[in-house]
């Protein structure tokens, strides 16, 4: 293409007539201010960056479908999984949690699994990870959480003391820990890793009728996980692993899959059940819930720009559509606010009409203005509601359902402090050498903890879960098993 046919232009259009060299009095003379051209360059330089993501800094996408192999209908109205054979676009991507942008991607640490359906009923976004549950069970301790696996303030270093101390004065997290500190830790690649909602949801159908609901994506790739020192070297070698991973995988058309399936539990068994179903530190049993398949999930076209479409994508588990609404699961309702809350500090008020989060379907609101307004802002439409002419209206039919609350208003903690049967039945499920390794991963990390009390308490944790469990973690730092637990 010649220049005249693809000239070099300015942000506001102006053709660039040189951009070699900056304009000077004389030769050797100060550069003048008038080059605008110069003064836009590197002032947008400086503006390159917009704040990372303060989790899920570091991370990968990729474009694919998702098609209906088991019509759903009988328990919910959501379009994307009514019909055999409905496809709907959408976008992944998947993360790690703690590191930052520049982080490696073979760390030990939980992945996100965080997918964007396009649907005909707008976005809806299943914010999940690739371990079916999570370290603590009410969004109010998550800050806190996040600050023991980020740097401490003083040294800037990671810090596994107050790791330690977090989870050992958080029994609710033994069972995530065993799991984190396990085979399934440290994923192979992207692509051999299973995804989960973790949280309960609730689906409902065309007759409003509802069930409680838990998703589950498995990999066609089968699982497959990375030994400690493996991941270490590799973290060294080419921080970037997983992301090549899963861009060579997609470009050279050896496109990654995973099965959809859902637990389904009816609405009046969440009072009765052993656990609390909205505790998002424990599982359902499969046997008491078994996994219904939904569907397959391909993923077939790699980001054109990874700026435009990974860091302005934006994943909200507010992001829902007719037919899937929120349980009372604490962690999930604190999620339902700080999303969105993040997007628009991050990304900015209007981040929904960036392409890559705008709905595939026409959006018409009362929203104007904002920073970024990207489109006409809704032109010389109406801008109010109720009005007498003729703008959007409310779809009662769409109105989420309603459900009896009862008891008191107030800070309250769960009423259920089993902690320890679900990490002792993962315990007792591993095969011995998955112990060996669990145990092994447990006491590299504990090793650097400073203070014995502080050890002493996780040990006892383990314990609870499995005596067998609790000694050998002991017996690898060299410390008595605590009396209080003999
Ligand atoms: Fe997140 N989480 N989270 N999280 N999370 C974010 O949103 C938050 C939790 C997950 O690829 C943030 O855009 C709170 C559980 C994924 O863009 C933030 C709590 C699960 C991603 C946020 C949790 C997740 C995030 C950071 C406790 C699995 C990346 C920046 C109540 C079920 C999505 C942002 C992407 C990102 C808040 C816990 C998964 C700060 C308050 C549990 C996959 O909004």
């Amino acid at each position: 293409m010649s220049k005249e046919t693809n000239p070099l232009r300015t942000a506001t259009g102006a053709p660039v007539g040189d951009n070699q060299n900056s304009m000077t009095a004389g030769s050797r003379g100060p550069t003048l201010i008038q080059d605008i051209h110069l003064l836009e360059k590197l002032a947008h330089f400086n503006r390159e960056r917009v704040p990372e993501r303060v989790v899920h800094a570091k991370g990968a996408g990729a474009h694919g479908y998702f098609k209906v192999t088991n019509d759903m209908s009988e328990y919910t109205k959501a379009k994307l999984f009514n019909g055999l054979g409905k496809r709907t676009p959408l976008f992944v991507r998947f993360s790690t949690v703690a590191g930052e942008l520049g982080s490696a991607d073979t760390v030990r640490d939980p992945r996100g699994f965080a997918v964007k359906f396009y649907t005909e009923e707008g976005n809806y976004d299943l914010v999940g990870n690739n371990t079916p549950i999570f370290f603590i069970r009410d969004a109010i301790k998550f800050p806190d959480f996040i600050h023991t696996q980020k740097r401490d303030p003083r040294t800037h270093l990671k810090n596994p003391n107050a790791v330690w101390d977090f989870w050992s004065l958080s029994p609710e997290s033994l069972h995530q820990v065993t799991y984190l500190m396990g085979d399934r830790g440290i994923p192979a690649t992207y692509r051999h890793m299973n995804g989960y909602g973790s949280h309960t949801f609730k689906w409902v159908n065309a007759k409003g009728e509802a069930v409680w609901v838990k998703y589950h994506f498995k990999t066609e790739q089968t699982v497959k996980n990375m030994a400690s020192d493996v991941a270490a070297k590799i973290a060294g070698e080419n921080p970037d692993y997983h992301t090549e991973d899963l861009f060579n995988a997609i470009e050279k058309g050896d496109f990654p899959a995973w099965k959809l399936y859902v637990q389904i539990m009816p609405l009046e068994d969440a009072d009765s059940y052993r656990f609390d179903p909205f505790d998002v530190t424990k599982v359902w049993s499969h046997k008491d819930y078994p996994l219904i398949e939904v569907g397959r999930m391909v993923l077939n076209r790699n980001p054109e720009n990874y700026f435009a479409e990974v860091e302005q994508a934006t994943f909200s588990p507010g992001t829902l559509v007719p037919g899937i609404e929120p349980s009372p699961d604490k962690m999930l309702q604190g999620r339902l606010f700080a999303y969105s809350d993040a997007h628009r500090y991050r990304v900015g008020a209007n981040h929904n009409l960036l392409p890559i989060n705008r709905p595939r379907v026409e959006v018409n609101n009362y929203q104007r203005d904002g920073a970024m307004r990207l489109d006409n802002n809704g032109g010389g439409s109406v801008y109010y509601e109720p009005n007498s002419y003729g703008g959007p209206q409310e779809v009662p039919e769409h109105r989420q359902t309603p459900f009896t609350v009862s008891g008191n208003a107030g800070q309250t903690a769960y009423d259920q402090e089993d902690h320890y049967t679900q990490p002792g039945d993962l315990y007792r499920l591993m095969s011995e050498e998955e112990r060996t390794r669990l145990v092994e991963n447990i006491v590299a990390a504990m090793k650097p903890v400073e203070r014995d009390d502080i050890k002493f308490r996780q040990i006892q944790h383990f314990y609870k879960a499995d005596p067998e469990y609790g000694e050998r973690v002991a017996k690898g730092l060299n410390l008595p098993i605590p009396q209080e637990v003999k």
